[in-house]
């Protein structure tokens, strides 16, 4: 079951997997299993295939269709772990990156966990971040970079927050493949969490309510 629905993935097959999906549920698989078994697991195959000229950029744009589209099924029921008034999160993929599945991922789990998110999209200035914080004035920053050579610009985020004197309103949660706790360290975040659920619960600790 969970093969078929990697298989769904790797071949961008959108109509198949919400079938594939809600069979999963109704049989009564777990969504966490759902998740990483089927979505996630497919997803990490496409990505090797991509990375040997196996599978090229449409192909592969519509691998993500395709998970967007069981993501989207999964999304209310990875609420009820939090309750609302958590707190708010301003988040988006930073600048020259336009990778959002992850971050579409990561944005679930806070929701579930109670968050109000305020979603900036891709490829976002370190700017943009600076005025949506001024405006929306959250209690944590999420960004998100799968690309190494994007990785800076979560830095000059950063830098620019300090810049515009507004440094010490958010906490700095970044993630993303190429992110690693040293890198968040070496940058000054608060913190970093390798996927959604841990993502959540990072940001949970963040704002002092686990
Ligand atoms: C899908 C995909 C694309 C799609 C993106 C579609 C979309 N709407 O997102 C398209 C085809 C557009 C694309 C384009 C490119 N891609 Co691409 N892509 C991928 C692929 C196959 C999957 C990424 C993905 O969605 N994974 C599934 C999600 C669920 O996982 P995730 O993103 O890692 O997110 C999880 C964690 O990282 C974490 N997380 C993520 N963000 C955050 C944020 C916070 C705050 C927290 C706490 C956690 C967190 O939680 C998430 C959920 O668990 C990866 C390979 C891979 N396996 O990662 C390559 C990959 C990321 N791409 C790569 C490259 C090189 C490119 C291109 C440069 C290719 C090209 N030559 O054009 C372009 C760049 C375009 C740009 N400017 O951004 C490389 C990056 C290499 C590197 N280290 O720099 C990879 C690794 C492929 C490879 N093996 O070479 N890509």
């Amino acid at each position: 079951m969970f093969t078929e629905i990697a298989e769904a993935v790797i071949h961008g097959e959108v109509d198949k997997i919400t079938a594939l999906v809600q069979q999963a549920l109704n049989s009564g698989a777990s969504v966490h299993d759902i998740l990483e078994q089927g979505l996630i697991a497919g997803m990490n195959e496409v990505g090797q295939r991509f990375r040997d000229y196996e599978m090229f950029v449409p192909e592969v744009l519509l691998s993500a269709k395709a998970m967007q589209a069981g993501l989207n099924l999964l999304k209310p029921l990875l609420a009820g772990t939090g309750g609302p008034g958590r707190g708010k999160v301003v988040i988006g993929t930073v600048e020259g990156d336009i990778h959002d599945i992850g971050k579409n991922l990561v944005i679930s789990f806070l929701e579930g966990a109670g968050f109000e998110v305020i979603d900036l999209g891709t490829d976002v200035s370190p700017q943009r971040f600076v005025e949506a914080i001024k405006q929306e004035a959250p209690q944590i920053l999420g960004m998100s970079s799968l690309l190494t050579s994007t990785l800076p610009a979560m830095h000059k985020t950063i830098e620019a927050l300090i810049e515009a004197g507004i440094r010490h309103q958010v906490k700095v949660l970044v993630g993303g493949a190429p992110v690693t706790q040293a890198y968040a360290d070496s940058i000054g975040a608060d913190g970093y969490a390798p996927d959604g659920a841990s993502g959540a619960m990072k940001a949970r600790q963040l704002v002092g309510r686990p």
